[in-house]
């Protein structure tokens, strides 16, 4: 490894640390006087894990929401992204009787159930980030419209690798709806712009995953040029894997969001691209469209939230910054 270079696991541990410091980060709860007839009213919003830059900024645009219109928000996140992890987590809360739930499910089908019960209990369900195959049982449904991130993924990596070359794709986990958009969104996109997609792999979220998968089809496509990674962590381990393969030079990444480990690896020039999402606004938009549901308001039952491509070349814009995850509120 460069020794100029910081570790990214040591950012990584220290930005875990503040999450857990940070305010309205994860297992958090607020709570505010006034507001409309919903005042008083509990929602629960349970993320897909804990320590994520993603969902401590969809939090923190749910809690500030929450505040204003004075219901109380409570923030569970599982230890792992994993639906045996997040499902007990989701019984206890069915238990809790919360007037709604708002969740990013781990499992677009595993999570049905859990999910089911508490809506059987009587409160409305509103799918952040994530949704089910039956997303019936939601009164809303609020993602960035991943497919659209996964073709601008394509364009990026297109346009990082001068148009043509082999391109391996590493997804975070089989069965979760975002990571399916954005490889599906990708594929179609490598096909319309004449990429070669020789691999499409899952890191199952860890990064030390990706890294070893990026090492073992730089073995077998020594002339590999690019990577598609779909998430923060799937990125994170992808440009570890290159720096220790020697490969910075030959292979770009784009990678999906932009947390600031992410944008740092940016900065350093270790990963060329970032899809960022508005992950603030979606928490927003959940706690929004779960007291509309509550006050018998109208519903929209799907709203898709935009993506920006973040590059060394805009990322110190307005719009650049806007759109970057935080570790804190
Ligand atoms: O990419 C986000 C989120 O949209 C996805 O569903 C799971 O991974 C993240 O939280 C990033 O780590």
């Amino acid at each position: 490894m460069n020794p100029g270079l910081p570790s990214f696991a040591a950012v990584v541990a220290a930005s875990a640390a503040l999450a857990v410091a940070g305010c309205g980060s994860d297992d958090s709860s607020s709570s505010a006087s006034g507001g409309g007839s919903s005042s008083g009213k509990k929602l629960t919003l349970v993320t897909g894990v804990k320590g994520d830059e993603f969902y401590i900024t969809m939090a923190c645009g749910a809690q500030a929401e929450a505040k204003k219109l004075g219901v109380s928000l409570n923030v569970q996140s599982p230890d792992e992204f994993d639906p045996s992890k997040q499902t007990p987590i989701v019984n206890a809360v069915a238990a809790s009787k919360p007037d709604a739930l708002l969740i990013a499910p781990t499992d677009d089908s595993a999570l049905y159930n859990p999910i089911k019960q508490v809506a059987d209990n009587g409160a409305k369900i509103v799918l952040v980030d994530t949704t089910l195959q039956r997303a019936d049982i939601a009164a809303s449904q609020i993602a960035t419209d991943n497919y659209a991130g996964g073709k601008a993924a394509a364009k990026a990596l297109a346009d990082l690798i001068g148009g043509s070359g082999k391109v391996l794709l590493i997804g975070f986990k089989a069965g979760v709806s975002t990571d399916d958009l954005r490889g599906r969104g990708f594929k179609d996109g490598a096909k319309e712009l004449g990429l070669d997609l020789v691999a499409s792999e899952y890191n199952d979220n860890k990064p030390e995953k990706a890294a070893s998968i990026v090492k073992a089809a730089l073995a077998r496509d020594p002339d590999l040029k690019g990577v598609f990674a779909t998430n923060s962590f799937a990125s994170e381990g992808a440009s570890t894997g290159l720096r220790e393969a020697g490969k910075q030079a030959q292979v770009k990444i784009v990678g999906f969001d932009a947390g600031p480990v992410q944008v740092e690896q940016l900065k350093q020039n270790l990963v060329q691209a970032l899809i960022a999402q508005q992950s603030a606004e979606i928490g927003r938009l959940g706690v929004e469209q779960a007291v509309n549901a509550l006050e018998g308001k109208p519903v929209k039952a799907k709203i898709g939230t935009g993506s920006t491509t973040i590059t060394r070349d805009n990322m110190n814009s307005p719009e650049a910054k806007a759109a970057m995850d935080k570790r804190s509120c």
